[in-house]
């Protein structure tokens, strides 16, 4: 990119893998620029992807110009500006360090590795490339959600008071089936963890942000219900339908995660994060109940922010369900006449614009690596906890 960024200034972007998120980042890269005004145009140049006849297949559904098997041309091509990263946890490391020591922005899906100890260096290495000028960010994309945007404001802004409590569960239910098919999310190897890394996170991530403050202690149990899957099947969605009558694979994460958190200053927090509520699709709920109020949201009903005002005259109080899609909602403005509502792909839009714009205007935008470094360090804090009776364990640089 040129250093004075304009509308029409091209973003060349690479981005690493073809499964559920890819499509998700692809299509937010196409969109943002048309329906924000940013300070570039996203070009979508190269995809990467394991398998030939499939990332040549998704380069033309997607809109990639070109496609390769091997993510490090990516990062040799001096072109490409960007590296966006969608792969499986346990390549995240080598691909966001390869991508800024060339010194290309980085957007890197979440957890943001399988460790700690990864996490730390990738959080270094993004501090040190900002110094020069390169942008990282951590695809926490429900942070853009416009109704929990504005949850957030409405907490800085003092509408629920002091906060007394938090609630959040990230419920969905495609492993329910136990003959839906072993894949790499459920391969502590690929995947780092299972419902508390993949779903979990995003609870951690947005709880945190919602109340400005950090978790500083866990007490956990994690569970792994069906701890063998067929090995071979039909994908479908996030599941799919296993061969139950062939050779079955070992599940080595959680299927259900439970934890109680302690937030600096006191704070505590239930949370929950399981794969197995049947008839629970994608309910990723997060309440904040304050001493002049609560609000409170389900991913169901994404459209909408419940909220509840101590203060209002006793016999009028009640929660309110405000529809999230007015201009003074958090991106909404950007979208449809008044109350026509978004869908879960806006949420990659509204990331990638904000992504645009930080490197446009030379800022460094939020999720940094540094934020997401602290989110694995949660969750490894739950992992260490589980595995020494629930004990409560402090958060920190020790797993
Ligand atoms: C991506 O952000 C993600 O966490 C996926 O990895 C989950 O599987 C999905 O259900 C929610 O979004």
């Amino acid at each position: 990119m040129t250093s004075t960024p304009t509308r029409s200034t091209p973003l060349n972007v690479g981005l690493i893998g073809y499964g559920f998120m890819g499509a998700a980042h692809s299509h937010a890269w196409r969109t943002a620029h048309r329906f924000f005004d940013l300070p570039a145009s996203p070009v979508l140049h190269t995809i990467a992807g394991r398998t030939a006849s499939a990332v040549a297949d998704a380069a033309e559904q997607y809109g990639f110009a070109r496609h390769t098997t091997r993510w490090q041309d990516l990062i040799e091509d001096p072109a490409i500006d960007v590296i966006d990263i969608c792969t499986p946890g346990d390549t995240h490391h080598e691909i966001a360090l390869a991508a800024l020591a060339v010194g290309k922005h980085v957007l890197c899906e979440k957890p943001l590795a399988n460790s700690v100890a990864e996490s730390e260096e990738m959080a270094r290495a993004a501090a040190d490339a900002a110094t020069r000028g390169i942008r990282s960010i951590c695809g926490f994309s429900y942070r853009r959600t416009p109704a929990l945007a504005y949850a957030r404001q409405l907490v800085a802004d003092g509408f629920v008071g002091e906060i007394r409590q938090v609630r959040a569960q990230y419920l969905q239910d495609w492993l329910s089936d136990a003959d839906a098919p072993m894949t790499w999310r459920l391969d502590k190897d690929k995947a780092g963890s299972g419902a508390l890394g993949d779903i979990g996170a995003h609870v951690i991530d947005l709880t945190q942000w919602i109340t400005g403050t950090q978790i500083d202690q866990v007490s956990g149990t994690l569970a792994t219900v069906v701890p063998t899957r067929p090995a071979a099947g039909t994908a479908q969605g996030l599941g799919g339908k296993g061969d139950a009558s062939g050779e079955r694979g070992q599940v080595t994460v959680d299927d259900v995660a439970l934890f109680s958190a302690r937030f600096a200053g006191g704070v505590l927090g239930a949370f929950e994060a399981t794969r197995m509520a049947q008839g629970r699709k994608n309910a990723m709920r997060v309440e904040i109940n304050g001493a002049k109020g609560s609000v409170a949201f389900d991913f169901e009903r994404m459209n909408e922010l419940e909220v509840y005002d101590a203060t209002a005259p006793a016999g009028r109080q009640g929660f309110t369900r405000v529809l999230t899609t007015e201009p003074e909602h958090p991106y909404a403005a950007a979208w449809w006449p008044t109350g026509h509502g978004l869908g879960y792909e806006h949420t990659f839009t509204h990331e990638i614009a904000d992504l645009i714009r930080a490197i446009g205007e030379g800022t460094d935008p939020s999720p940094s690596f540094a934020e997401a470094l602290h989110v694995q360090r949660v969750l490894a804090a739950v992992e260490a906890s589980d595995a020494d009776g629930s004990r409560w364990t402090a958060v920190g640089p020790q797993h």
